[in-house]
């Protein structure tokens, strides 16, 4: 049986982030993978993800953000893709809300250059958005978005240039902690050791880690690409990422929503998406159908910040989220079992940590514990107790 110093399961965004950063420090290591680079049937596909420091969830994380910050420069470098691009991001709510309240906090508590605009201030700067006059803003220039695709891919590319072992098209089907401290996987072609496993499963976690009941949520997310109606007061280029930044709105109670500037050309579509409104779902039953009812509710809801969005649907896309009841991660070891390392449960806004969540796998599986501050993801605080 060949053996590994770690074996990593699932080797998308988390888990080739993790076998990268493991190679670099000359681990023996291999990745195990179902699908292909840059596959569409997880959570890291539709071409952007947000990434952004003035954190509204916590401020907890904006040190992991930081970190993260300097591993996506370092992945650019490293790959030769174009995988960031830092076009400001702007956070609009009511006063007191979350949003924009929580973004000030984070912003003011770390630091992070941002900028506090009232409605008619964002209208000026941005004529595509329309917000309530009572609405309030927090611009952040360092925001921006990064390519899921791009990501994964060129993990998996400089892991294995580094000197990982990486097999895509290759399903785990068991793993086992074994007795004298290491592990066991099996898979559709073969049989693995290692000392020590790292599991980044997405929305397969049921699936793998089915005696810990973690109580995830597995949710049936779609993402929108709508044409705006461009006009000389509003034309094509202020939607582009150019002028355009990165967005989230929450006001007067309505569903978070979130979104990119036009980053493909004028063809391609602006992408937006609620936040929230998953519908549960597991990787194998997901529907992968969109429904002219779901496109003229996110339709609705969109007009409301961008009233141009009156032209075509480009396309529409699902996705996956693994949601946690407090949407904080599931990143430690393990309970029980120190020779594993969990990353899951990213709740729909893990993407942009990819690079420290990279560093944070590695470490613990080489060393068993972390310099970042990941007390906020502890895995035992869902452990389900038996019965
Ligand atoms: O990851 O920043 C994020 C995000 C916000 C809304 C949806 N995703």
């Amino acid at each position: 049986m060949e053996h590994y110093d770690v074996i990593v399961i699932g080797v998308g965004s988390m888990g080739g982030a993790a076998a990268n950063v493991l190679a670099e420090r000359g681990v023996k290591v291999l990745g195990l993978e179902t699908f292909w680079p840059g596959h569409d049937q997880g959570s890291a596909h539709g071409g952007t993800r947000i990434v952004r420091q003035a954190y509204f969830e916590s401020p907890d994380y904006v040190p992991l953000l930081r970190r993260a910050y300097e591993g996506w420069h370092k992945l650019e470098r490293e790959s030769g893709r174009e995988i960031v691009n830092l076009c400001g991001g702007i956070y609009i709510g009511d006063r007191d809300n979350l949003v924009f309240k929580g973004s000030m906090e984070a912003a003011q508590l770390h630091g992070i250059e941002h900028e506090v605009l009232d409605a008619t201030e964002v209208k000026r700067r941005f004529p595509t958005m329309n917000p309530t006059d009572d609405a309030f803003a927090l611009y952040e220039p360092n925001a921006g978005y990064v390519r899921p695709e791009e990501t994964t891919m060129a993990n998996a590319e400089v892991a294995a240039r580094k000197g990982a072992t990486i097999r895509f098209g290759e399903p785990v089907t068991h793993w086992s902690a074994t007795p004298g401290g290491g592990v066991e996987v099996v898979t559709s072609q073969g049989q693995y050791g290692a000392d020590k496993l790292i599991i980044t499963p997405g929305a397969w976690a049921p699936q793998l880690l089915p005696e810990l009941r973690f109580p995830l949520s597995i949710e049936r997310m779609v993402f929108y690409w709508f044409t705006p109606e461009f006009s000389d007061a509003v034309p094509y280029e202020l939607y582009e990422d150019k002028r355009h930044p990165i967005y989230i709105e929450e006001t007067h109670g309505n569903q978070q929503i979130y979104g990119f500037p036009m980053t493909d050309g004028r063809e391609g579509g602006f992408k937006l998406g609620f936040f929230r409104l998953g519908t549960p779902t597991t990787p194998q039953t997901i529907d992968r159908n969109v429904y002219d009812a779901e496109v003229e509710q996110m339709r609705r809801r969109a007009l409301e910040l961008f009233p141009y969005l009156t032209g075509g649907l480009v396309q529409a896309k699902t996705c996956l989220y693994s949601v946690t009841p407090d949407e904080h991660f599931i990143l430690g070891p393990y309970p029980d079992k120190p020779q594993v390392v969990l990353g899951c449960g990213f709740s729909g806004h893990g993407f942009k940590f990819v690079p420290v969540i990279g560093e944070v796998l590695a470490d613990l599986a080489t060393t068993g514990t972390t310099e970042h501050p990941i007390s906020l993801f502890d895995p035992k605080r869902l452990v389900l107790s038996p019965g």
